[in-house]
């Protein structure tokens, strides 16, 4: 944890401060890496009880200012951090949200960027990637300034599911899914390594059978992870609010972390529109640096992945 003269005058904005959003302040109050965190809602009430509620949290919260604003206070924001609006129901896929989701930043977006025209947009209102296209095209800011946190989680959970399968911590699975946040998404199986081998060479060497079929059943498991716990508590928070948090850091620490973020782009000959692949994340914003090496079979699907966020985008509009 920071302490107080590691701190930055640093002024982040939380737009939506509903589960992912509240959650996403509590680590970033946590995490010491804002001096000031503003906290916006469509209601009120609710940014006033998560408010209250935050500034008891922590005993840096004396040095944090943490406070409820309006979209003036988003002015000289680094980064403006949005979680607005409607969440999937059981059932329901984060497609099913793009009518709601999209007026919802038809209201956001322009407000923000009149107020910090030089900020980081990032958000993570479903489905992500859509309405990373939507906030660029309202924001007019340049591409490397609006990112979704995209795959993120969705590769953070493979890992994860990958650590237990083969019995190693997750921080030593190297693996990313690319795409969509959604239904289409798609893991880079190509790429996988453990201790700088590729999946079947790791079987071999470590006398494991090389099972494709246990593979899938683990994407599976990821690409369904959040509608299994939406199915059980309501939502998914913790998980994306690290995300968010990561993203922040990077950010603010100009890392250079390659980190799979949507942005807008073209993807493997498909123009214009932001999906994940992993890009190079510091003070600027996301860049990408490296066309990733797939196979034919993998860029195939990453072009439908792209197909169904460009049809969603044409549903509402955009
Ligand atoms: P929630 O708990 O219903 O909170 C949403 C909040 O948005 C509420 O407090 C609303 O009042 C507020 N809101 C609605 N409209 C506006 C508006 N016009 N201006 C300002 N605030 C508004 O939802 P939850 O926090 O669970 O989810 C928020 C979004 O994050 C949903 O779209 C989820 O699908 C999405 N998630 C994205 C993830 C990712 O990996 N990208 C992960 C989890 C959830």
């Amino acid at each position: 944890m920071s302490t107080r003269k590691d701190l930055k005058p640093v002024k982040i904005a939380v737009v939506g401060v509903g589960s992912v959003g509240s959650t996403t302040a509590y680590t970033l109050l946590l995490s010491g890496m804002a001096a000031d965190i503003i906290l916006i809602d469509i209601n009120k009430d609710k940014a006033v009880g998560e408010f209250m509620d935050l500034n008891h949290a922590s005993p840096l919260s004396s040095e944090i200012q943490v406070r409820v604003g309006t979209y003036e206070d988003c002015a000289d924001c680094a980064i403006v951090i949005v979680t607005g609006g409607a969440n999937q129901k059981p059932g329901q896929s984060r497609m099913d949200l793009v009518s709601k989701n999209a007026k919802i930043m038809e209201d956001i977006i322009p407000q923000i960027a009149k107020n910090a025209p030089n900020t980081i947009l990032l958000l993570a209102t479903n489905p992500v990637d859509v309405l990373t296209l939507i906030a660029y095209k309202l924001s007019g800011f340049p591409p490397q300034r609006v990112i979704g946190s995209g795959t993120l989680l969705d590769s953070v959970r493979l890992r994860y599911n990958l650590g237990r399968y083969f019995d190693v911590s997750s921080g030593s699975v190297d693996a990313f899914i690319v795409g969509e946040h959604g239904d289409s998404e798609v893991a880079a199986w190509s790429l996988a390594s453990i201790a700088g081998m590729r999946l079947a060479d790791y079987c071999e060497q470590s006398g494991m059978k090389f099972d494709k079929a246990a593979l899938h059943k683990i994407y599976e498991e990821t690409r369904d992870a959040a509608s299994n716990i939406i199915k059980r508590k309501g939502y998914t928070a913790y998980g994306i609010a690290e995300g968010l948090t990561y993203i922040v850091s990077a950010i603010l620490k100009d890392e250079g972390a390659l980190l799979t973020v949507s942005t807008v782009g073209e993807y493997y000959g498909i123009k214009d529109v932001a999906l994940s692949v992993p890009a190079k994340v510091g003070r600027n914003g996301a860049h990408h640096v490296a066309k990733l090496l797939l196979q034919d079979e993998e860029i195939k699907e990453i072009q439908k992945s792209a197909e169904s966020i460009k049809a969603a985008c044409k549903k509402v509009g955009y």
